[in-house]
């Protein structure tokens, strides 16, 4: 996520860092390189530059010359300034204590709406939640919403008379009859916005009353997606917007420029084509990662969410001791990947990016030490040249990776153990 705009952020930041005075002259020119990164980014042209406005307005106000670090101080500047722009802080869903919160999902087509139904409704699934398929126009949509509600194991409205108007009202009956807790209206989109969805979604909302009209926009169409919250905004009315496709290469423009120019809060991201793969928005991790300080507020979420348990006492004093084996480096992996994808674990640390981590190559080490035995992994030193003839052939690889990897392995080892010397380690991520 915002892959480009971190790599202009990370540049900015060692500029700003790399002053040792900064007067007027110096933040002019951090000015003019933040207003770059960020219409690069595909960032709203007004909000970049009232962007720049704000930022100013807040570094006159610090006294840089009298600070020993005036670089870090422009850096809180930004940070700040980035939080505000994204909307200050995490919007919660609040779902009413009894009775029904109804969401209606609204967008163009090919958006995320349906998928994004159904990741609501696992979401909510133990608020004994209702999907309710609203979409007539495209023949496949309710199968679709059908085959993913199973997967998710939420109920389901049938299609009522092949009508949208007769279904939601068969929704509200059910809801009625059976208490559910949460609704979730899958609503048609078109490729433009015209007067039919919009009367449409009138229909549907004077029968269902949604609590919360949530726009969904692809993340990648940048501004358009803001043009959408706009116009569906004055037609509709609209309560948040949740953003899609994040995982891939967008570059941050919708995300940046939706809250200030639409005024609709962001509640979720899409982050996979998967049924998990929805997030909050929290603002302040998002700037934190724009500016390179990582999202370990993220990580810590996905540690504790996960049953990966480390020894870190044990792991440390082997660090320190240069006793580190092929067997712990293996336990750790396997710890961590339960975390999730490496290459979106490690991006969550400051200063990684996502695409310098070679999942491949991890890939391939795993299968090395796989193949190895458990004598082999306490004591690398044993692996002759038959033993990695006999690992490369296990692994699918060659002598050479093994080479490759057993010489990177004694590197590392003696490089943690210097470090580890100097430093309180973490190991791998301690937090
Ligand atoms: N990578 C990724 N793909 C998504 C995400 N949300 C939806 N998609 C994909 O986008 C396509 C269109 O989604 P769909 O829910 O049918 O859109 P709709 O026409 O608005 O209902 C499908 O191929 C989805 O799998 C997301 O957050 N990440
Ligand atoms: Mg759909």
């Amino acid at each position: 996520m915002f892959d480009g705009l971190i790599d202009r952020f990370q540049l900015v930041k060692r500029k700003i860092l790399g002053y040792g005075r900064i007067t007027n002259q110096e933040l002019d020119s951090i000015y003019k390189e933040i207003r770059i990164s960020l219409l690069e980014a595909d960032v709203n042209y007004q909000v970049v530059k009232d962007f720049i406005g704000r930022l100013s307005e807040k570094t006159k106000g610090l006294d840089l010359s009298k600070s020993l670090k005036p670089g870090d101080l422009v850096i809180r500047a930004v940070y700040e300034e980035l939080v505000d722009l994204l909307g200050s802080k995490t919007r919660q869903v609040e779902l009413k204590a009894d009775g029904c919160t109804v969401f209606s999902l609204i967008g163009l087509q090919g958006v995320g709406k349906t998928t994004t139904a159904a990741k609501l409704a696992l979401k909510y699934c133990n608020r004994n939640p209702l999907l309710v398929p609203a979409d007539t126009k495209r023949p496949a949509a309710v199968q679709q919403l059908e085959l993913l509600a199973q997967r998710a194991n939420v109920p389901m409205v049938p299609l009522e008379k092949d009508s949208v108007i007769a279904t939601v009202k068969k929704a509200k009956q059910l809801v009625n009859d059976k208490g559910y807790g949460v609704v979730i209206v899958d609503t048609a989109g078109r490729l433009h916005i015209d007067d039919a969805l919009i009367e449409e979604l009138h229909e549907i909302h004077r029968v269902l009353k949604p609590d919360y009209r949530l726009l969904v926009a692809d993340g990648m169409s940048g501004q358009d997606a803001v043009k959408q919250a706009d116009l569906f905004g004055s037609r509709i009315g609209l309560d948040g917007a949740i953003l899609t496709k994040m995982d891939g290469d967008a570059r941050g423009g919708a995300a940046l420029s939706i809250v200030r120019v639409a005024r609709v809060p962001v509640y979720f991201i899409g982050s996979s084509e998967k049924l998990d793969g929805l997030e909050e928005f929290h603002p302040d991790r998002i700037a934190q990662r724009i500016l390179g300080m990582g999202d370990v507020a993220s990580l810590v979420e996905k540690v504790k969410d996960s049953e990966a348990q480390i020894d870190q006492a044990k792991m440390q004093k082997k660090v320190m001791q240069g006793e580190l084996n092929l067997e712990d480096f293996y336990e750790q992996l396997s710890a961590v990947k339960k975390l999730g994808p490496l290459s979106k674990i490690a991006a969550m640390i400051p200063g990684v990016k996502e695409a310098d981590i070679d999942e491949n190559q991890f890939r391939k080490m795993e299968a090395m030490i796989n193949s190895m035995t458990r004598r082999e992994r306490t004591h690398p030193e044993l692996i002759d040249g038959s033993r990695k003839r006999r690992i490369a052939a296990g692994s699918g690889t060659t002598v050479a990776d093994v080479n490759k990897m057993l010489k990177e392995f004694v590197y590392a080892r003696e490089m943690l153990k210097k470090i580890s010397k100097s430093v309180p380690l973490k190991m791998p991520f301690k937090i």
